[in-house]
């Protein structure tokens, strides 16, 4: 059964920015559709977002929203979540905002398993700002910034995130919306540090310049090269070679964050001390 998303859809901002092709669109779609089956609570939600192309994802949400700055999302939420944990916080980021400038976020706010769920929009590139490579842009590939190929290695920040601490991984791609609905309705529902990728598509700025491309050859590439965790697990090393596993990569229970400091507070304010 399919939803009625206009709610969740800031209706004067529309028609968006996002280029045809793009794969932003589906994974904002995918987004609302998760958060409906979810089950919380719109009006005690508040979504995050950075610059870039991703980043307008918060602009055309119905929710409590902020637009910050370039690679502060996280910082933003956290301040947040401190300020009223009982809050669902939801951070939309790019590679380049939420890998590259606020890389080192990622890894704190995992490292800590605070609350918060964040969708990141993986299309390889700097999108907005023209196809400068980004941490996610492949060894090789050609950016504006790399016209003889890139030679950076590229992260797996779904490997970044678990072993920095976070307790929900999972990775979801625009070819796949119906399990990338899935995944961000688990990933929402996680107590914990929730961090999902999605593999989303820019034609314009990467597709082409990589000869992938259009919107559609790029989902092809996806339909051919994405194969779910647990088929993923058992293949050997040599057999997953350029292939990308999809689905929860990881889920575990721990200590969350902002409960731990609750108990800070509880423990100063009954005059108890450590000393
Ligand atoms: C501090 C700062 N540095 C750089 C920029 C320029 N800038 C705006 S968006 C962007 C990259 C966006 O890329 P990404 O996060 O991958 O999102 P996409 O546009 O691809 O969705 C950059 C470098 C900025 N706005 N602020
Ligand atoms: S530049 Fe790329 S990421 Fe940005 S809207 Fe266009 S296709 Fe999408």
């Amino acid at each position: 059964m399919d939803v009625n998303i206009d709610k969740y859809l800031r209706q004067d901002k529309l028609p968006h920015i996002w280029c045809p092709g793009c794969g932003h669109g589906t994974v904002l779609g995918s987004f609302v559709r998760a958060f409906d089956q979810s089950g919380l609570d719109q009006d005690k939600t508040v979504v995050i977002s950075g610059i870039g192309c991703s980043g307008r994802a918060s602009g055309y949400l119905n929710f409590d929203t902020l637009h910050v700055t370039h690679g502060r999302a996280l910082t933003f939420a956290t301040g947040v979540k401190m300020a009223n944990p009982e809050l669902n916080v939801i951070v939309m980021t790019g590679d380049g905002d939420g890998a590259a400038i606020g890389g080192n976020h990622l890894i704190h706010s995992s490292r800590r398993n605070i609350d918060i769920t964040v969708v990141l929009f993986n299309n390889n590139i700097y999108g907005m700002t023209g196809g400068q490579f980004s941490p996610m842009t492949p060894t090789g590939d050609t950016a504006t910034t790399s016209p003889y190929g890139n030679i950076d290695q590229n992260f797996d920040l779904c490997e970044l995130a678990k072993s920095s601490g976070a307790t929900f991984v999972g990775r979801g791609a625009s070819y796949q919306p119906r399990k990338m609905i899935k995944l961000m309705k688990e990933g929402l529902l996680h107590k914990g540090f929730a961090f999902v990728e999605t593999l989303t598509q820019c034609p314009v700025n990467y597709g082409k310049r990589n000869k992938i491309g259009g919107a559609r050859d790029m989902l092809k590439w996806q339909d051919e090269n994405l194969v779910p965790a647990k088929k993923y697990e058992k293949m050997d090393p040599a057999e997953r070679e350029g292939l990308i596993s999809t689905g929860i990569l990881h889920q575990v229970v721990k200590e969350e964050y902002t409960d731990k400091y609750k108990n800070v507070i509880n423990t100063v304010m009954a005059g108890e001390s450590n000393e």
